[in-house]
């Protein structure tokens, strides 16, 4: 057994549909007093290991004036330098692991926007600690042995598929390798398979709940119980939706491979915050401008450090992904802390005529209002030097035939909505349904091309 499988419980009915593994006995339930030296232990091994074996960390410690055995406190953490996604750039393709090859079982990689991929190890131990993760976040949604699991996340070196894929396979669930793409498929095989869970990026989803409208399958008819979406930001409103064109419920997970992949926090039931597993990740929550810590309930930066990743430890990964700790417990009864929904990262944001804006807010904008898809994209572009945002956003097939008073009614409510969340005004768009790139995995939400424009 590794650090990260389950606790030996009670072995019930309900331990042997979940194949062996009993949620409540799981680290998920542990008292605070007990989850907190347990993360204190696994920090001070942790810190030690990177210290010892990646002369990065070490010459940081050594510049901030930190030795591994003076950390006496999880707050102490604090004192150690941050990690930021450049330093496993520079770090190219290998410098930042703490294993010896011989003792590296898998790699993966995130293209980046700019140049190389940023690229991440894990040793067997470690892949067993991720699928352990995973196998939480699975039973946490209620997906257990007996359910049919597709996983459309891509396979290969992104983290999605391989990881959800061992999660599902180590909770005893049924596992359907498809990946991303080929969607016709995918309905075939979610229809003639009974397939009962589903993960993919939410935006697939809703691609995927269109497509079988057109292919005459009704989702609403096949036992689809459970969704496990992430990789990408979505809203309630996109959830509303999703849950309203299907019967599932819709889970949010949140993960990146810097860190271990998907599995570093989940839903539970209560659909109400994103539980982190914090037996194996610490988080703190920073003012990005700053770098001081804010109190839990305040909005600021997820930091994280991984606690037993052996091949790649990463300390205070900036991950620039905004959200708060929820400070009160869940109803779930669950001990690890919960987080806001991630609705944006901050470099997301783009400013127009000085003003903030995030993706998210426009789609919750879009989606507040009737008789639109949530499929959109903005398109930032620059005119005699001022900055123009252009909202191009699908409406529904029944609302294209629509009278031309109609549709610029539509366009009226669009715009008001976003002034009233943005307090900008913009320029709506509306298309025609399918002229939105679709995407397998993650949406791409905005076009810059102010840098193209004069
Ligand atoms: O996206 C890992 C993953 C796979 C998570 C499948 C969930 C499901 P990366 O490609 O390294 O890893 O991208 C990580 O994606 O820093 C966030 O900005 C964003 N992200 C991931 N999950 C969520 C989510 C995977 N649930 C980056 N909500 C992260 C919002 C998310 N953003």
């Amino acid at each position: 057994m590794t650090s990260g499988t389950v606790i030996s419980g009670p072995r019930t009915d309900a331990d042997l549909t979940l194949g062996g593994f009993h949620p409540a006995s799981a680290p998920d339930f542990l008292p605070p007093s007990v989850l907190r030296s347990l993360q204190l232990q696994r920090l001070r091994a942790i810190v030690q290991r990177a210290f010892d074996r990646v002369p990065l960390y070490r010459e940081r410690m050594r510049q901030s004036g930190v030795t591994p055995d003076s950390l006496r406190s999880l707050d102490d953490v604090q004192r150690l330098p941050f990690t930021e996604k450049t330093d496993l750039r520079d770090s190219y393709p290998f410098g930042l692991f703490a294993s010896p090859m011989s003792e590296v079982v898998r790699l993966h990689a995130s293209s980046g926007t700019t140049g190389k991929p940023t690229v991440v190890a894990y040793t067997r131990e470690d892949v067993e600690v991720w699928a352990s993760v995973m196998v939480r976040s699975f039973a946490a949604t209620g997906v257990h042995r007996g359910d049919i699991v597709q996983n459309a996340y891509g396979y290969g070196l992104f983290t999605g598929g391989l990881g959800a894929h061992y999660g599902a396979e180590a909770l005893g669930a049924t596992v359907i390798p498809i990946s991303g793409g080929n969607t016709d498929r995918q309905i075939m095989i979610m229809k003639d398979f009974g397939v009962t869970a589903i993960c993919c990026t939410p935006s697939y989803f809703v691609h995927l709940i269109e497509r079988a409208a057109e292919l005459g399958v009704d989702i609403k008819s096949l036992p689809l119980r459970i969704g496990v979406f992430g990789a990408e930001p979505w809203t309630e409103a996109m959830r509303d939706h999703i849950q309203a064109s299907s019967n599932l419920k819709a889970f949010d997970i949140y993960g990146l491979s810097e860190i271990i992949g998907p599995g570093v926090g989940i839903e539970c039931e209560c659909q109400a915050g994103l539980h982190i597993f914090e037996d194996h990740f610490l988080m703190e929550i920073i003012d990005p401008s700053t770098g001081l810590p804010c109190p839990d309930g305040v909005e600021g930066e997820l930091v994280l450090t991984t606690l037993s990743k052996q091949a790649m430890p990463i300390i205070r990964y900036r991950t620039h992904d905004i959200t708060a700790i929820i400070p009160e417990p869940c109803a779930c009864g669950r001990s690890i802390r919960r987080i806001r929904r991630i609705g944006r990262r901050s470099d997301d944001m783009f400013i127009i005529r000085g003003v903030n804006v995030f993706p998210s807010q426009v789609e919750a904008a879009l989606l507040a209002v009737e008789g639109t898809l949530p499929h959109y994209q903005i398109v930032l572009t620059r005119d005699k030097g001022l900055d123009q945002m252009e909202v191009q956003v699908e409406v529904t097939p029944e609302v294209f035939g629509d009278t031309i008073g109609a549709l610029e009614r539509l366009q009226r409510n669009l715009a008001h909505s976003i002034e009233n969340t943005l307090g900008l005004r913009v320029d709506i768009r509306l298309v025609e349904p399918h002229s939105i790139q679709r995407s397998e995995g993650k949406a791409k939400r905005v076009i810059d091309r102010r840098g193209e424009t004069k």
